[in-house]
């Protein structure tokens, strides 16, 4: 096992260190998920630095057991539409409890999903069940979920500063992607970050700026 030195962090002052943490939580909380996106286009290099900032998550074992595939195409971001909306029009129509559907009355969702074809850019997270560094497709992976929840969190916070809007599409089921993406079976689609500029008409529902705050979501001891 061969070592190198802890990174240098930045040599600020306490108080320093509390306006940055405030800053980045002020940057933060400005997001909005975001159901009505512009067909402007995006640099595809965006895209690229936003995977590779969610490539340096830390995860199980080191394994980084995620896949990004990257979609602009009308053809394919088409597809993606077609299926995925198939699949939402049977959660809405029973698929899904009643208790599920008040859940999401307030969001004011339903199965049309014209952001699918509108964006840009769809970038579907695989979570690799399987694989190591060397995605051999056999060595196990492990906390694969939390690895893969962690990356997606910098993805969405990186494309954040870059000032885009995005949304976490979570067709259900989703093993369509799989298929449309050329991905193998031990991959497990788990959501389409959904990246763009808002429609110049978008809007966000009220109840999507309900956030609990610090002293129901923090205990300390
Ligand atoms: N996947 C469906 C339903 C949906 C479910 C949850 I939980 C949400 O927070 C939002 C939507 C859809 O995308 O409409």
């Amino acid at each position: 096992m061969s070592e190198v030195p802890f990174p240098r962090l930045p040599d600020v002052s306490d108080e320093e260190r509390t306006a940055r943490a405030k800053a980045a939580f002020e940057r933060l909380a400005t997001r909005r998920t975001c159901r009505a996106f512009a067909d402007t286009p995006v640099p595809r290099e965006v895209i690229e630095y936003a995977i590779r900032a969610a490539g340096t998550a830390p995860s199980g074992a080191n394994h980084q057991p995620w896949h990004f595939t990257a979609i602009s195409s009308l053809e394919a971001k088409r597809a993606i539409r077609e299926a995925a909306e198939a699949e939402e029009r049977e959660f809405y129509a029973g698929r899904a409890s009643d208790e599920w559907l008040d859940a999401l009355a307030p969001l004011g969702t339903d199965a049309d999903k014209p952001f699918l074809e509108t964006a840009p850019w769809l970038i579907v997270c695989f979570a690799q069940r399987k694989g190591g560094i060397e995605e051999d497709g056999k060595t196990n992976n492990y906390y694969v979920t939390e690895s893969v929840g962690i990356a997606c969190g910098m993805l969405l916070a990186t494309l954040h500063e870059a000032g885009l809007a995005t949304l976490t599409h979570t067709p259900s089921p989703m093993g369509f992607l799989r298929e449309i993406c050329g991905r193998p079976p031990h991959e497990k689609p788990l959501m389409i970050v959904v990246v763009g500029h808002p429609a110049p008409d978008a809007t966000v529902t009220e109840h999507a700026l309900i956030k609990k705050p610090l002293e129901q979501i923090a205990s300390w001891l």
